[in-house]
């Protein structure tokens, strides 16, 4: 494919950005009281309101032109139909599937995903049924009163996220942890307390050789049999959410208790599969299932609407047009809700493990920024902290602000308090205050002279910054499904047109085969010399401190 920066739309977007430089928001809301209509999109009770960008129609039109020269309704087609997307890996992108509530046949290869979709979400509910009923029983005859999952990245980030998320739906008699890092910190705290005649555990891992998860799968075997001395009971404690049954046989977990998924569901866009079984657990099967039929709605969406009513697709083009026309390089995910906690570090990984790469589809590097840099947190948290640098920093920073109309809870003006500094943000960030306006106050405080100019300077805010607003009645599990499935699909619209492959991880691959190579390193007595002298210097350092 052509590079996108020599197609017709990329080029006009560069000129159209050199017409869109002294353009202020504040008069552009100023000269069409119908911009919010004009720009904004809802979705059953989501309102996706993109009307304090900067952006015209003509920005849009010219946007979803670049969609069109980069071919993506053609690339949504083959995600959907089966296609090898996934070309390094020679893998499918099938995640829909996992939550094709339709049930229509979606075929690989000439065959139908659907069925053993279907027949893991059977074994899913009969499982989590028994489990949450207390039918499932440990290897004393106790029922399972701790769910622990064990898993790294893709295998941990989403479900550790949705459970939090979803907590006012959590069974509080059954409680769900999570360990991903192999620091034994993690594990040891996560454990402390636990009585593992009553704990089950997880083992979330795609490929089950993940350095990180085996080795804390091992420690909690360990930590099992020591206290329980019966080696049968890893059966009635473990199971395994893998592709990988020998492996997982290998361990000591009855096949039995393996959860399938596939090589076509990526780490990152799995919680849709039987990754999200600690979801269940926590929250039940229906709402698991209602979770992906929020999501599904979504795909449908993003499948059938037009460019410029499909929200994934106007968050993704937005996205380009900071990323790749004011070089905007950083972006920030603010749900304000608290229940929302770990979505930044979630779409952290969704976002910048997709889009982080530098070749394109046909192996060329890439001569245009691609995906970045994705950071976040609840606000108002965010607002005592780093929201200074949005306000006023040099660096331009587009970011979503998220929230629910309804709290779960009613605790007088929590909510309220809540939602007006949500609205407030994204009005300061758009609208600025003049050096005139901040000059004005001051002399009403009654500051004069070269004070006066001094602090009216500092106190300016250039204003026309960025954002988008989602707001939604409640935080459902529907609601949440449909939530990231637009995030999904933004990541992969931003993919399409930067045409590169979103699907794969080599970054990952890499850090798992060198941190191999190095503990074999820090075994022996002998010293490292086969590194950098930095490497060498601080394996053998290391060495010397350990004793
Ligand atoms: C996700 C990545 C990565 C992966 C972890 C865990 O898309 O591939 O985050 O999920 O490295 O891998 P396993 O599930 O194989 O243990």
């Amino acid at each position: 494919m052509t590079q996108p920066t020599q197609l017709p739309a990329w080029r006009a977007l560069e000129k159209h950005r050199q017409e869109m430089a002294g353009v202020h928001m504040r008069d552009l809301f100023a000269a069409d009281h119908q911009r919010f209509e004009r720009f904004s999109l809802t979705f059953n009770d989501l309102l996706f309101d993109f009307s304090k960008n900067r952006i015209t129609e003509k920005t849009l039109s010219l946007l979803e032109q670049l969609a069109e020269e980069c071919k993506l309704s053609a690339k949504i087609e083959a995600m959907f139909r089966g296609a090898r997307i996934n070309v390094t890996e020679n893998r499918a992108v099938l995640h829909i599937a996992l939550r094709n509530r339709s049930n229509r046949p979606i075929l690989l290869d000439g065959d139908d995903v659907m069925p053993d979709v279907n027949r893991v979400l059977g074994m899913m509910r009969r499982f989590t049924e028994a489990v949450r009923s207390g039918r499932w029983k440990g290897c004393t005859g106790r029922s399972i009163t701790d769910v622990v999952n064990i898993g790294i990245g893709g295998s941990d980030l989403g479900s550790r996220m949705v459970v939090k998320a979803l907590s006012p739906y959590v069974d509080p008699s059954l409680r769900v942890h999570f360990i991903s890092n192999v620091d034994e910190a993690d594990l040891v705290q996560t454990l402390f307390g636990l009585d593992p005649e009553t704990t089950l555990f997880c083992i979330a891992s795609k490929t089950f050789t993940t350095l990180e998860t085996m080795a804390n799968a091992k420690s909690a075997r360990e930590w099992l049999l020591h206290q329980v001395r019966d080696p049968g009971a890893v059966a009635k404690h473990f199971v395994a959410i893998s592709t990988n049954s020998e492996k997982v046989a290998d361990f000591g977990i009855d096949t039995a208790n393996m959860f399938e998924f596939w090589d076509w569901v990526g780490g990152r866009y799995s919680i849709w599969a039987a990754i999200g079984l600690p979801i269940a657990l926590a929250v039940g099967m229906d709402r698991f299932e209602a979770m992906l039929e929020g999501a599904h709605r979504i795909d449908e969406h993003f499948r059938t609407a037009p460019f410029h009513r499909n929200i994934p697709v106007i968050m993704g083009l937005l996205g380009i047009w900071y990323d790749n026309f004011f070089a905007a390089d950083a972006y920030a995910i603010l749900p304000y809700d608290q229940y929302l906690e770990h979505l930044p570090d979630y779409l952290q990984q969704g976002d910048m493990e997709s889009n982080g790469k530098t070749v394109d589809l046909e192996g060329h590097p890439v001569n245009y920024s691609t995906g970045p840099i994705i950071f976040g947190q609840p606000g108002t948290n965010g607002q005592h902290a780093f929201y200074q640098l949005m306000h006023q920093g040099s660096a331009l920073i587009p970011c979503d602000f998220i929230a629910a109309a309804q709290s779960h809870h009613n605790l007088g003006e929590h909510h309220e308090l809540l939602i007006s500094n949500f609205i407030a943000q994204t009005e300061a960030l758009m609208l600025g205050k003049t050096f005139e306006e901040a000059k004005s106050e001051l002399e009403k405080e009654g500051v004069t002279g070269e004070r006066l100019q001094e602090l009216a300077a500092a106190k300016t805010f250039r204003g026309n910054r960025p954002s988008n607003s989602i707001l939604y009645r409640k935080l459902t599990p529907e609601t949440l499904g449909s939530l990231i499935a637009l995030y999904e699909h933004k990541i992969f619209v931003q993919g399409a047109i930067w045409n590169i492959n979103s699907f794969d991880q080599m970054g990952v691959e890499l850090g798992k085969q060198l941190a191999k190579k190095i503990l074999n390193d820090l075994g022996g007595e002998d010293l490292a010399h086969s590194h950098d002298s930095s490497t060498n210097a601080l394996i053998n350092r290391y060495k010397a401190l350990r004793i």
